[in-house]
């Protein structure tokens, strides 16, 4: 679904956006039956805690075809395309990859999936179980998009400016159910809270952006989503 002006102006202004739709429960099953597959044959490239346990499966894209279905799907990229235009690539070498989150992993410290607001992205976060704020729900500092360059992804929480500007306590859970999207500016301030149930907690994340029209041969590190590769470089000045 397409989403509302208010919807575009919103997120803009917030950096981050809950969508309507959701993945139905079908497609949910056959995801998590995907990624359990996987991590329980710890088929790599995987991200493992301190116990050696598998967490992460990365390089969503190149394993079972229904992550392609779904991560370059109708439910996911027709409300991008509000955002971002016709042609659309979905990033290879930034997220790309699933989450299990336990009570074993600690939180993921606020952080931004993105240095430079002329490289932003849209990142999108797939949750296949409900994330409650006991399931350690993700968190957003609103607004935070906007605020100037730091040299690195986590650091910014430390720097001075940020310590003492109070953004920090301005953190707001958001928890979404089963099948629900969220689309965030990889700006903003962003980061997984603490699961202190038993419970897991499946999500998947994916970075999209608009085709870069500067790029005369696109990047092998995108996938085309949707549309196609334009070029609109003034190469003879005209
Ligand atoms: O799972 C979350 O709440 C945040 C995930 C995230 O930041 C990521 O996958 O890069």
């Amino acid at each position: 679904m397409r989403l509302t002006h208010e919807e575009i102006r919103l997120f803009r202004h917030n950096g981050f956006l809950k969508l309507k739709d959701r993945l139905p429960e079908e497609t949910v099953g056959r995801l998590k039956e995907a990624i359990w597959k996987d991590i329980q044959a710890e088929v790599e490239p995987v991200v493992r805690d301190r116990e050696g346990r598998v967490v992460r499966l990365s390089n969503l894209l190149d394993r079972d075809p229904v992550f392609q279905e779904v991560l370059t799907g109708p439910t996911v990229l027709d409300p991008l395309e509000s955002l971002l235009g016709p042609n659309i690539v979905m990033i290879k070498n930034r997220h790309n990859h699933a989450t299990l989150r336990t009570a074993s992993v600690n939180s993921d410290k606020l952080h931004r999936d993105m240095l430079q607001w002329t490289r932003d992205i849209v990142t999108v976060l797939f949750y296949l179980e409900e994330s409650t704020l006991e399931k350690g729900c993700t968190q957003v500092i609103p607004g935070t998009h906007v605020l100037p360059w730091s040299d690195g992804l986590y650091n910014i929480v430390k720097e001075d400016w940020v310590q003492q500007s109070g953004i920090l306590d301005q953190t707001v859970p958001v928890p979404m159910p089963a099948g629900g999207l969220l689309v965030i500016d990889s700006m903003i301030l962003h980061g997984a809270g603490q699961n202190t149930t038993s419970e897991t907690r499946i999500s998947m994340t994916a970075g999209y952006h608009s085709v870069d029209e500067l790029a005369e041969t696109p990047s092998p590190k995108v996938h085309l989503a949707r549309g196609q590769f334009i070029y609109k470089g003034n190469d003879n000045y005209n």
